[in-house]
Order: structure tokens, then sequence, then C-alpha cells
């Protein structure tokens, strides 16, 4: 008998498909469209990753699955070529970038073709091609246009080993998500996208959308809406309101903190005021502290802590009193002390709080450290758990009633929140975690931003009487570049694409340096409005952003005269099905939400929403570690393909547990797998040796197909692959076994088609000349129509029939579904409890209820 040999088998069928550009989906003329994506990788040097692998492959069986089920599916693939990852990885070797992804793309895509997974190769997307990013400068400009784009000076995260800013979303706990290194606190120029504007929609569509639970809750919890209020706090050294005067409003004081708190129904608990150690407060009061030496010290010491330390919640609090600054609490009219301490934020709220030890878990800590008082405002509304006589252990952080607050004593704490916030003066305010995308990079591998700064007569034309330049219309019209003032200008979208030049030395210069500041020609332009010596922006733009409209690239490759064609994107968007990591669940998904619905209010697309189904696929591991080079347990893909064939790589990868799961690798666990797909091999052998499949009516129960195509198809939907799998293990032990039907083995190819793509289509090949008469011709297996299943057979055959005597249920017994009257009765009369009750009287009736209910008269 002739062995399995995937080898040989895949590589004629990947040469035909290749020849055939065999899955490519007729774009224009589809029927019925299916958009089926999976997150583009970024052609590392090394080669295909297994987790890649991993991904696609589930992807690519839930897209096979939908073509046989009679859609148009479209798999795209690309290649997210430009960014850090590729130009470090450049650096590293000594090569220039562009080369450098010339031989990895190749790779790839050599691996890819591999895999055998199902994509339309002719509308490949490459980020650094610049057919491609003429339009991802474009779509810069259309944000720059609409306000949307703006560059300033702001709080920075700067990464020292990357050498260039980063994104807050590129942030995980105070590193790097790229390197690893703890990231440094800087105040630089960048360029933003105004993404804040869109936190609200972002947030209320997620409950649009049909996303994995765990995706949206990381982006709800990352826009990170808070309600509460802003309270003012005047510091005591200065005039303020005589006793029953009206409170101060914003700005009215003479020196005013201004707090960010959600729970302003426990404003008479503050007992104290902390700011954040850069608070432009400490500097302006500086002469009034009496301890400045140490304040200083401190401020000092906390600058250089990392934020990764600074977030630590088991932290010991620190911080300092602010001696000779006192403060008053607007409700109780107390005077309380003022404090720096760094677990205040500079960047979140406005960087001040009002500390209520009583209620809040951090206050609580820093009070019991320096002595604070700590005064409950809110008690449980169960009497059973009011603190009164028990020792206070931690903040009761609840809602309940008010407490110790005059007039608002009583009340309900949420209804207090109001109440107390407007009473004091209190400005009603909603903060967002959500800060502006910064999109600038200081490095060399990515689409230059398409802009022009002009100090000649533009500038002159901004500034208004004294020379000014309108403050409204700072980082939108004019700016300050290397100290200078400077006008900006869109580079004419006629200009685009606008090349990034070759540059030799295309290292980053550190300091927040670009490398195209070096490429003279380059920078030195005619300004476009006014014709004199202008500079060009030497930052290029994020990866992140390259990737935030690739999807809508992807069905128009090929239309150059615009980023995508109305039509073809009227047929084939939102996507339908896009599986990815989870750990784009604040980058690219965030982003290519919050751009799709910037394209829809331009009016450039139909559709707010980008991804109708979203499903991220947990990690790889690999006997319980992490997969990485520092660990030495890399595993590659090429070794694989050449040991066991793409076929078992994919059937493995899937086998091992549910796709959103992710799982653990183990080396033996693919051999059973390979054993199982040569078992399907040998079952097939038999019919090309007897030439005539065995005939229809021979009946390994039917019941058992059914039911295997039942808990297929669900498995393939819910992307339990895993079961499915363990399923047609189970179904060919059962062919094996017992004699069955020419439909058996049919079916089992077309539901093992998905996963096994090559090895299938031989089989069903040869299979069909077997069987047919003058050489038979089937098709392929993957034209074929998914089975249906009967669910007349699924019925379980088993039913349990209730036995009534004289009206009463005594027993219960179990039989085959359908049984005929006359032998329910038998097997009825014949049960034991039954005999019992009976004994030697003869029933007068029995009345029979077909699988349903026997009921006996005596
Ligand atoms: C008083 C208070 C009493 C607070 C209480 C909480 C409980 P979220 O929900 O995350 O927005 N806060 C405000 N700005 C801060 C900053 N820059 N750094 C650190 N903490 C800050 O949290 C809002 C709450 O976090 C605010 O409400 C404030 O503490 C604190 F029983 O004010 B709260």
């Amino acid at each position: 008998m002739e062995q399995y040999n995937p080898i040989k088998i895949e590589e004629k069928w990947r040469k035909k498909w290749l020849k055939e550009n065999r899955w490519q989906v007729d774009i224009k003329n589809a029927k019925n469209p299916y958009f089926n994506l999976m997150m583009f990788p970024y052609p590392s040097g090394e080669g295909l990753h297994i987790g890649n692998l991993y991904a696609f492959t589930g992807s690519d069986i839930h897209g096979r699955y939908m073509r046989m089920r009679g859609h148009d599916v479209f798999e795209p693939i690309g290649f997210d070529a430009f960014g850090i990852h590729s130009e470090n990885f450049a650096i590293k070797k000594g090569v220039h970038p562009r080369e450098l992804i010339q031989t990895s793309t190749a790779n790839f895509r050599r691996q890819l073709e591999q895999a055998g997974h199902m994509y339309s190769w002719n509308n490949l997307v490459d980020t650094t091609d610049s057919t491609y990013y003429r339009w991802t400068q474009w779509l810069f400009l259309q944000l720059y246009k609409a306000g949307l784009a703006y560059h300033k000076e702001a709080p920075v995260l700067w990464c020292p080993s990357c050498q260039t800013v980063l994104a807050n979303e590129q942030v995980l706990q105070g590193r790097c998500e790229r390197c690893d290194s703890v990231v440094e606190n800087k105040k630089l120029r960048q360029w933003f996208l105004k993404i804040t504007n869109y936190a609200d929609r972002l947030l209320d569509n997620l409950d649009k959308i049909d996303w994995s639970q765990h995706t949206k809750t990381t982006q709800k919890n990352w826009i990170g809406k808070s309600i509460g209020y802003r309270l003012q706090f005047q510091i005591s050294n200065f005039p303020r309101p005589a006793k029953g005067e009206a409170p101060l409003k914003r700005g009215q004081g003479k020196f005013q903190i201004e707090t960010f708190t959600t729970r302003p129904d426990t404003l008479f608990g503050a007992t104290y005021l902390v700011l954040s150690p850069e608070h432009e407060a400490v500097f302006e009061l500086k002469d009034k502290i009496e301890n400045w030496e140490e304040v200083e010290k401190y401020i000092k010491e906390s600058a250089n802590r990392p934020q990764s330390e600074k977030l630590k919640e088991d932290r010991e609090k620190t911080g300092v009193e602010l001696k000779g600054i006192r403060a008053l609490n607007p409700a109780s009219e107390e005077v309380i002390s003022v404090w720096i301490a760094d677990y205040v934020l500079g960047e979140y709220g406005t960087g001040a709080i009002m500390a209520v030890p009583a209620h809040d878990q951090r206050d609580f800590e820093f009070a019991v450290k320096f002595n604070l008082p700590i005064r409950p405002v809110v008690v449980p509304n169960d009497k059973q758990r009011t603190t009164s006589d028990k020792k206070i252990e931690g903040a009761f952080t609840g809602e309940g009633m008010v407490i110790n607050s005059g007039e608002f004593s009583g009340m309900d704490s949420e209804d207090a929140k109001e109440k107390i916030g407007e009473a004091v003066g209190g400005e009603a305010h909603t903060q967002y975690h959500l800060r502006d995308w910064l999109i600038s990079r200081q490095r060399y591998w990515g689409p230059p931003i398409p802009i022009i700064y002009c100090s000649n007569k533009c500038l002159e034309e901004l500034r208004i009487e004294n020379n000014e330049l309108r403050e409204e219309e700072e980082g939108t019209k004019w700016t300050i570049v290397n100290g200078d003032e400077v006008a900006i200008h869109p580079v004419p979208e006629e200009e685009l694409p606008l090349e990034l030049p070759y540059l030799e030395d295309f290292r980053p210069k550190g300091a927040g340096k670009a490398p195209l500041e070096s490429a003279k020609d380059f920078v030195n332009v005619k300004c476009p409005k006014c014709g004199g010596d202008a500079k060009r922006e030497t930052d290029v733009s994020d990866t992140f952003f390259d990737s935030s409209w690739y999807f809508l690239r992807y069905p128009s490759v090929g239309h150059d005269e615009a980023p995508w064609d109305k039509n073809i994107t009227k047929k084939w968007l939102p996507v339908d099905m896009y599986i990815g990591g989870q750990e784009h669940a604040v980058l690219h998904l965030m982003y290519a939400r919050f751009i799709t619905m910037f394209l829809y209010d331009q009016k450039l697309i139909y559709f707010e929403e980008p991804f109708n189904k979203f499903r991220a696929h947990g990690l790889l591991i690999k006997d319980g570690a992490k997969i990485s080079k520092s660990r030495g347990n890399v595993i590659s893909p090429d070794k694989l393909f050449e040991a066991f064939g793409a076929d078992t790589v994919r059937t493995y990868l899937m086998f091992l547990s549910p796709l959103e799961q992710g799982g653990d690798w183990k080396d033996e666990g693919i051999r059973g797998v390979h054993r199982f797909l040569g078992r399907v091999w040998g079952l097939v052998q038999k019919y090309e040796k007897a030439k005539n499949l065995a005939p229809n009516t021979y009946n390994l129960s039917p019941n058992l197909r059914h039911k295997t195509i039942k808990k297929v198809t669900e498995d393939i939907e819910r992307l339990h692959y895993n079961t499915g799998i363990a399923t047609m293990m189970t179904f060919v032990n059962a062919l094996y076994e017992n004699e069955h039907s020419k439909e058996d083995i049919k079916t089992l190819l077309i539901l093992l088609a998905p996963f096994a793509p090559y090895v299938t289509e031989e089989l069903w090949h040869r299979l069909a000349e077997a069987e047919g008469e003058g050489g038979g011709n089937w098709g392929s297996v993957h034209n074929q129509k998914w089975p249906e299943y009967d669910k007349k057979q699924i019925k379980e055959q088993a039913v349990s029939i209730p036995v009534q005597i004289n009206g009463k249920v005594k027993s219960e017994v179990s039989v085959v579904r359908d049984m005929s009257e006359k032998d329910l009765e038998k097997r009825a009369l014949r049960d034991e409890k039954v005999q019992k009750i009976l004994g030697d009287k003869e029933p007068k009736k029995v009345i029979v209820v077909k699988n349903k209910i026997v009921n006996i008269v005596l």
C-alpha cells in the first residue's frame, strides 16, 4: 500500500494552485462577498513566527468553511513592513531596510504559500510601497484639514533604546511594548491625532459590534470614562471669601488648586490635598513653601522614578508636606494641609486631588503613614456593616448614606454627588483616560509626514498686533521647530507620494533628532504657498498609522487614482470576520475604529465600524512557557513543514485547544495528528485497490455521520476547532471498525478539507478516479457544498417512557425511539417494578402512546 507522503502531494497541489492563482476571489463579479481578514504580519528577518501561523491557520479554516458554505471569500494578506521592528532588525544585520525588506518579504511569501492558506495574491498590500503609503500620507492630510492632526508640545513617553517617542498605547506598565525598556518622560513637540474627539463614540459603539468580550472590555477600560466634578480649593495664604459669602467659582479666587474627583459626595471627608510633584502650583508657591529644599529633593527623586514603579498599587506611599501652605475645604471650611506625592499623576485629571482617606484606599494608606485625619462621611446602607465600633482597617469605597456632612447628612451618596458638587461651585466634568494619539517618530523607516514649515511671508501673515501669533492657531497653523516659530503647510496632495529618500545612514540619532534631518535635498524646499525657503517635517509616522486603514486598501489594490474604489468598497466592506491578537486591543483595533469613524464623517465611506465581528485568538506557548528566542524554544515552521507537511502542522495547531484560548505546543503531540491523517489516507487507499466503493446501502449507522457533521459544523462556527478534529478522529476509528458507505468517506473528506486542504484534495481525486465510470470527475473537494445533517437522524435513539398504573407513574422504561405500540406494551409489562405491583392480576386495559407513555389500568 502506498504510504502517506505529504511532501510530494503538497508540492504537487501547491504548484498547481499557485499557477492557477486558485484562491483569488473575483473582486468585481463575486455574488456573495465575504471579507475574511487576518492581521497582517510585519515581515521580520527571522521568517514566519509559529504564532503567526497559529493565528493565520485559525482564520484560514474559517475562510475555507465559509467558502464551502457558498460565500465568495476574500482572504487577503500583506506586509506591515514599515516600522521600527523591521528597522531594528536591519540595524542589527547591518543591512539597509530597503534591501532587508525585499528578502524578508520574499521569504515570508514562500512560507505563507507553503502553509496552504487561501490568499488572494493579486491583492497583496505592502505598506512600504509608495502606491500604498501615498494614501497613508493622504489620510494624514485629510485629518490635518479636518483639524484632527496638530503639532504641540506635550509630556510624552520616550523609549531610550528605540530612541523615539511612543504612543501611550505602546507603553505597558511603564515599559516599551517593543523592546521592554523602561520609558522616560519628556516634554516634546510632536504630531498628535485627536482620537479623544471620538472617545464617546468609540465607547458607545462597542455595544453594536460582535467582538470578543475581553477585547471590548480592554477598550472600554482604556478609554476610561470617569464622570465627576472639578472642585476648587482656595489656598488659605491668600484672601478668601468671608463666612457666609458665595463660594468661589473656577478662576475667581486669588490662588486655587483645582482637583478632579468622581466622589464629590465625600468632600466633607477631604482632610488634605495632594498635588503631583510636577504640578505647576508647587513652583508658583515656592516663596511661601518653608521646606523648599526637602520639597525640591522629592520632586527630583520622583522625576527619576519610572512610571512603572509609581503605578504599583502595593508600593509604600511617599510624599512631602508643603510646609507653610494651607488650603480651605470649601464644604467644611476646615483648614487642611497640602502635600506632594507621586501616587498622584501629573497627566491625569488636573494633577491634583482632594484626599479622602476614609473612602479611598490610596489616600487611606497615605494618611496612616503620615498620621493625617481620617473622617468617615459615607456609611454602608446595610446597617450590620456600620463601622462605628470597629477598628478601621481600610477605606470604605462603596456608596451608602452620607454622614458628618452638615445639611447633606442623611442623603443617599449617589444623590449627594451633584448636590455637594454644585453647592461649592464645582463644575461637572467627564474625564477620559484616553489621550490623543501621538504618531510622529524620530526614526527613518516610515512614511515621511507630509508637512512643510515656512518661516517667511506665510508666518508674517499669521501674525496679529504686537507681532503675536494667535494662541488658538498653535499646532494647526503655526508651531515651533528647533526653537523658531514657523507656519505649517500641508504638502499639496498632487505631490504625493512624498517618497522616503534613500539614506545611507538611517540609524536613529537620539535626543529627538530624526535621521531625515541629514537629507538636505529632502529637507530644503520652497514653500508651496509663498515660494520662500522652507523646510520639511523630518519625522515619519508610526507603523500603527500605516495599519489603521490597510483593510480598506485590500479589495482596491490596483486602483491607483484613489485610496479605495467606492463601488468595490461598498461591496466588500466592512470586514465580516477579523481574527487577530488581543495584544492589539487598544493599539491597532482602537486606531482602526477611530480612522473608520473619521472617514465616515468625511463621507468617504458608508460605515463607521470597520470590523463587524472580531475574535481574539489566544497565545501559543510551548511546554507552558512563552515562545521566545531568549528561552531557546523557538519553533521553525520550515522544519515542521519539511518533517510533517503543512496539513499536519495546521491540524495540530488547531487541535491544541479552542482558538480563543491559545495552545500549549508539545513536540510529541504533532505525531499523533500526523498518524491521524495517515489513517485517513489508509482508509481511502482501500478503495483504490478495490476499484469500487461499497454501495450506498452499506450501513454504519448513518446516525454517526450526521452527528459528526453537526458537531464539526458547530465547532468550526465557534472556533473550537480542537473538538471538531477530535470528533473526526472518532469518526475515522468507527469507519475502520465498521462497514460503511461511500457517503461516509466523502463526508469525512469534505469536513476535513478546511483543516488539511492538500491531503483531502488528493484523496478526493483518487477516490473519484477509483469510483468513476471512465475516470470519474468530482471536481475539487474545496468546491463541494458543506454537508447538511439530517435532524431526524441525530435524534437520540433512546427515549424514556413513564409507565403509569391507574394514573400514577410507577416506573420508567428506556427503549428505542419509535418502538411500536405492541412492543412498548410488552416491554412495560415485563418491567420489574410493574411486575411487582401487578402480581398475578391481569390488567383491564393498557393504553400506549408511542414515544410518550404507557398507562396500565387495573
Ligand atoms: C476624591 C475621592 C474620594 C476619590 C473617594 C475617590 C474615592 P478614576 O475613576 O480613575 O477617574 N484622582 C484624580 N486625579 C488623579 C491623579 N492625577 N492621580 C491619581 N489619582 C487621581 O479616578 C478618579 C479618582 O482618582 C478621583 O476621585 C481622585 O480620587 C483620584 F472616596 O477624589 B477621588
